[in-house]
């Protein structure tokens, strides 16, 4: 990971949809580590550009607009707006946030698609799509619903059953009708563009394991390429019948639209554009995207990796191949996994999770940066909970960092009149120190340049931790009476350890590292790089200002409306569904284990109405098992049966209880809940066959 033969480095975040409000899955998935990542190499002095901006066409944004009965142009200016402003409290430090909806835009997508054209790498195809005769329109997968006909659910979209999983093709359906109108589409013939994927295949290929090999790619993202490769890449079409979005430039076929995901990657290089414009240099988006010496790093989610990695390399890939001007490929796509809230996905419809307008309402931005940044899906999902988040507040960023910065600024106020103190005298706890600090720097700087940003912020927490100990250790307090010179040195060092921790720590909390350079009356624009924040570069004699509490902690009441909402939630999520119907092949069943366990213990959870709380013995080991059945037993009436448990679930947490296993009941006509229970003569962890 040698960036010295780069001069400039490029960097994208996914363009979100402008349908809906920015989540906090959004922000652990991509946003947060891009920014990070850009904050902390702009620190380092590189010549920086980092790229984001709203996708504002596709059937999302349709589909949202038909909703509500508005234009889709109302949809784009409303989210665009709201996504733009959240992301700058958020403290994202994009040059650009552009839209895709600007002429701009369109222009730039529109010479792609016909460069293409002109040049014969597009297919026709002549095909058979519903066509709904009341709206004279041919309706996109979405825009169908229907009966599944591997489940019977009624309403499977034209794509997929959300009900059973099943992908569909939307002649699957049984009995479909226009979500527009309700009607009975047609089968309507239609010609569309395809872009032929499947003739780039050996030389993505190539170009992965390319990059893989200079910049280590992550092993989640090269086994999603690795997947699409063995199934093999198909043709794709690039054309939509539908008339929001960017217009096929060529004549008969004004009334289809360029698919989405076929313009959405191109604009990052129009949004490129925009700043360039806006800067006065409108030529100087080559500099980045036509230039070899520059690194491109694109920041997304799991689920845009294919057309990231795959898609968008091979439209380049055929662009290059026609023009001498060349574009770049990304260098590296570090995508995340997913974040979950509380154990769930994190879903709208359902009113689970919580968007960032909402969450910057009531905390500041800060220590949200700090809670995602250490619980980053780098590699598999995560989850954000309320009570983790409050416990890494009040205990990691107020009780450690804080309280370090807080005890070192009363300190020097008192004893020292505000000035840095001199240094007549170094022990050997000092000198120890002195040695850590670079050494802490050097791996911090190395993770982060690996895009580790998890470990890189546990190292620097790491230093924050060592710093409050070499405080304690020094016992100023102390030494203030018996030796003035030995406690000059433990504060003059524990200023300088102070700036070296807001600069270490400014990618990932800039708001609060600004705070304490104000503090410290520090505005040296040096004092605030990467380069020598190691070093001790306080003067003494420098004077600082008053001291102010950095971190308040976050009480209980501040986050109990908010588990409070959720355990209603939650408690929707435990109702049994009784529409699945489908059928599973014998290799899925086998997979599923269940064993005869003996219910040990079994209490309420507290605060809640619907859940008991079991230790259950499986003979080989004792488990928790968080089961929704308090409205039909007491505690008392499971202690001492044998049920049956699922026993290689994957662990949940329920009201922050962890369950691991799930015990069998089934619903009788009432609908209340009855447990299977065993033969008392079957021995303990048993397995169903
Ligand atoms: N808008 C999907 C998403 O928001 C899509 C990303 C486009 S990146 C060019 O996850
Ligand atoms: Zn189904």
């Amino acid at each position: 990971m040698d960036n010295k033969n780069f001069k400039r480095i490029l960097i994208t975040a996914a363009l979100p949809y402008a349908n809906g409000p920015i989540h906090l899955g959004h922000l652990a998935g991509a946003y947060l580590p891009a920014d990070i990542f850009v904050r902390f190499k702009r620190l380092k002095g590189d010549d920086i550009l980092f790229i984001c901006g709203s996708d504002e066409h596709g059937v999302p944004i349709t589909i949202t607009a038909e909703k509500e009965g508005v234009s889709p142009k109302v949809i784009i200016d409303r989210y665009h707006e709201m996504n733009r402003k959240a992301f700058e409290d958020f403290g994202m430090s994009f040059d650009n946030y552009s839209r895709t909806s600007l002429p701009l835009h369109h222009r730039t997508a529109q010479e792609f698609f016909l460069k293409y054209y002109k040049n014969g790498i597009l297919k026709q195809k002549k095909e058979f799509q519903y066509y709904d005769e009341k709206v004279k329109m041919f309706l996109p997968d979405r825009y169908l619903v229907g009966t599944c006909p591997h489940c019977k659910s009624e309403d499977a979209r034209g794509d997929q059953c959300e009900n059973c999983g099943s992908y569909l093709n939307p002649t699957d359906l049984i009995n479909p009708k226009s979500k527009i109108t309700g009607e009975t589409p047609v089968l309507k013939e239609t010609t569309h563009f395809y872009f032929p994927l499947g003739d780039y295949q050996t030389r993505l290929e190539k170009y992965i394991a390319e990059k893989d090999a200079q910049e280590g790619w992550k092993e989640n993202v090269l086994n999603y390429c690795r997947s699409w490769f063995q199934e093999g890449l198909q043709d794709r079409a690039v054309t939509r019948d539908l008339d929001w979005g960017v217009k096929v430039p060529i004549e008969g076929f004004e009334d289809k639209v360029l698919y989405v995901w076929f313009e959405a990657v191109l604009g990052y290089i129009s949004s490129t554009k925009e700043w360039a414009e806006k800067n006065g240099k409108p030529d100087e988006w080559r500099e980045y995207w036509q230039s070899p010496d520059t690194k491109y790093i694109a920041f997304i989610g799991k689920d845009n990796v294919v057309f990231h990695c795959i898609v968008f390399p091979a439209m380049l890939m055929a662009w290059n191949d026609l023009s001498d001007e060349k574009y770049i490929l990304p260098d590296n796509v570090p995508a995340n996994e997913f974040l979950n809230y509380e154990g769930l996905k994190f879903s709208k419809s359902r009113g689970w999770g919580i968007d960032l307008k909402d969450f910057l309402e009531h905390f500041p931005p800060d220590p949200l940066r700090y809670y995602l940044a250490s619980i980053l899906p780098e590699n598999r999902d995560t989850d954000f909970y309320w009570r983790d988040f409050q416990a890494k507040n009040n205990n990691e960023l107020a009780d450690i960092f804080g309280n370090f910065v807080n005890r070192t600024l009363t300190f020097t106020a008192k004893h020292f009149n505000s000035q840095v103190p001199e240094i007549k005298k170094v022990r050997n706890i000092d000198e120890e120190l002195l040695k850590q600090i670079p050494e802490f720097k050097k791996n911090i700087e190395e993770l982060y340049e690996k895009i580790k940003i998890k470990d890189a912020l546990t190292e620097t927490m790491n230093l924050a931790r060592l710093a409050n100990k070499y405080f304690n250790d020094s016992q100023p307090w102390k030494t203030i009476k018996e030796d003035p010179d030995a406690c000059a040195t433990t504060i003059n060092l524990s200023l300088q350890l102070i700036r070296t921790l807001a600069v270490l720590l400014s990618p990932v909390i800039p708001f609060t590292s600004e705070r304490i350079f104000k503090i410290m009356n520090i505005d040296n624009p040096e004092l605030k790089k990467w380069q020598g924040c190691d070093e001790t570069k306080l003067v003494a004699g420098h004077k600082i200002n008053q001291p102010e509490i950095i971190f308040s902690k976050i009480d209980d009441k501040l986050i109990e409306p908010y588990l409070k909402s959720q355990e209603k939630n939650k408690n929707l999520e435990l109702e049994v569904n009784q529409s699945i119907q489908s059928t599973i092949d014998i290799d899925l069943f086998k997979k599923i284990e269940i064993r005869v366990a003996k219910v040990l213990e079994c209490e309420n959870v507290p605060k809640s109405k619907k859940l008991l709380k079991l230790k259950v013995d499986l003979g080989f080991e004792k488990r928790q098992v968080i089961a929704g059945l308090a409205e039909y037993y007491k505690p008392e009436e499971l202690i001492g049966k044998k049920v049956l448990i699922v026993s290689n679930l994957k662990e949940a947490k329920l009201m922050n209880e962890i369950s691991q296993g799930m015990i069998l009941a089934v619903e009788d006509e009432n609908k209340n809940l009855k447990l299977v229970t065993v033969e008392e003569s079957l021995p303990l962890g048993s397995l169903l066959r």
